[in-house]
């Protein structure tokens, strides 16, 4: 059976957890991470040596970087719908996921752990501000993509979706001030209508 270790509140293992539970794979979860340890067991850094969360075992596969770990279960158990099967779609899919991660994800954190895991007598309100700003940039390129498509990639989810949809229910869950995004907004309210989605992405900030 497929194996995952990483706790619930890790955006990186909501990526993987989503997916999971809309193909409906038959998984064990382990908590691992942060209060949980684990990751610095040498059993663990043998299959991630990075000692971060999340790692997968897939009948002996072992896998970790969450992007690649929702790639390989997409291709796998949901060839040409969650994983296109056109080249052109994939790869505009994997632009996507590349994007958040290269992107997205640097703005994010600086967000996330300044209001969510940081004492208020220690938060740096500007670097919160400067991290709000580019947020309303990178909302402004996501609302243009979704001008005329109900998903990034088109008509029907993909992979594509799955990282930016884990940091977009985050940037509305947080205390900050947001522009008007109507096509981004529209994208979010149909992501949160998924039960696997509300399940596994849309937890408490912690
Ligand atoms: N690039 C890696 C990053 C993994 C990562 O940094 N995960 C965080 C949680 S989001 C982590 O393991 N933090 C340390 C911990 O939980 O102990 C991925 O996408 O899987």
């Amino acid at each position: 059976m497929l194996k995952i270790w990483g706790r619930t509140n890790s955006i990186n293992v909501q990526k993987a957890m989503w997916l999971i539970a809309e193909l409906e794979l038959p998984h064990e979860r382990f908590d691992a991470g942060m209060q949980y340890g684990t990751v610095n067991e040498d059993w663990y850094r043998a299959m991630n040596p990075n000692g971060r969360v999340p790692t997968i075992d897939d009948e002996g596969f072992v896998l970790w970087e969450s992007n690649v770990v929702v790639r390989y279960l997409a291709a796998k158990y949901s060839a040409n719908a969650w994983c296109p099967a056109d080249l052109k779609k994939r790869i505009d899919a994997e632009r996507w996921m590349d994007w958040t991660t290269s992107t997205v994800h640097p703005v994010m954190t600086p967000l996330f752990w300044g209001l969510i895991r940081t004492a208020p007598e220690k938060r740096d309100p500007a670097v919160i501000e400067a991290n709000r700003k580019e947020m309303e940039k990178l909302a402004a390129i996501l609302d243009a993509r979704l001008q005329g498509r109900q998903f990034l990639c088109g008509d029907t989810l993909t992979m594509g979706d799955i990282p930016i949809g884990c940091f977009i229910y985050r940037w509305y869950a947080l205390p900050i001030e947001r522009g008007e995004f109507p096509n981004l907004h529209a994208w979010y309210e149909r992501l949160a209508a998924r039960p696997a989605f509300r399940e596994h992405v849309m937890l408490p900030l912690t």
